[in-house]
């Protein structure tokens, strides 16, 4: 049996991903070039300066470290923009029901999000309340597949890792919950995240009890 779950935020709770895309699509036409559909997969879980930087490598122009740090200001002003738009009903399938599962059973929770976005999100989906611990992405210095985030997350909660069990749906994540010698659950495609002790399309076909003492 486990005693705390961490979660990924973009992916496996909120399907925050096409957001962000649209910000990065924006901010690409405005600079004069087009960024193709896979930058979209490419960007998951990658923190805000290293998806500009994956961006970039659809233009010939060099940028200087001044000008990207405002391109990736200007990106999460679109980007903010877009998530005041966010409700409950965007929350990905069985979220809401493992979050409140896990509350009831009074079973840590904590999320391990590259976003530094994370708090607003949460709150516009209503479920804020539902995490114990949410790691202040602007207090780690190495970001997935360094296990970092997901061993901030155990710290807090007074949890050992050995008794946590991550969820994600990137493959950078996945490594990171190993890496941190977690249980890892991935969350989509099963070839891509192979690595994953176990992998389910969603949250929905999560079973809890088979984890923690609900
Ligand atoms: P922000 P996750 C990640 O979320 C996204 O997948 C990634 O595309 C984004 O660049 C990153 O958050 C940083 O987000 O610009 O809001 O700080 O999967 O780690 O929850
Ligand atoms: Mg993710």
């Amino acid at each position: 049996q486990y005693r705390a779950a961490i979660f990924d935020l973009d992916g496996v709770i909120a399907d925050t991903a096409r957001f962000h895309f649209v910000a990065w699509q924006r901010l690409a036409k405005e600079e004069g070039f087009a960024i193709p559909h896979v930058v979209d997969d490419r960007v998951k879980g990658v923190d805000r300066m290293a998806s500009l930087n994956i961006v970039l490598e659809y233009t010939d122009r060099g940028y200087s470290q001044a000008e990207k740090d405002a391109l990736a200001a200007r990106k999460n002003g679109y980007y903010v923009e877009l998530i005041k738009a966010l409700t409950p009903a965007d929350l990905l399938p069985g979220a809401g029901e493992v979050l409140h599962t896990l509350r009831a059973a009074k079973v840590p929770v904590g999320l391990a999000s590259a976003s530094k976005n994370a708090v607003p999100v949460l709150q516009a989906l209503g479920v804020l309340d539902d995490f114990d611990y949410i790691v202040d992405a602007a207090t780690v210095t190495n970001g997935k597949p360094d296990p970092e985030i997901f061993l901030k997350a155990a710290h807090a909660l007074g949890v050992d890792p050995s008794l946590c069990v991550g969820f994600e749906d990137a493959p950078a994540g996945v490594t990171s919950i190993l890496s941190a010698g977690m249980f890892a659950v991935g969350i989509g495609e099963k070839d891509l995240l192979a690595d994953a002790h176990e992998v389910f399309p969603s949250l929905a076909d999560v079973s809890l009890a088979r984890y923690f003492q609900l």
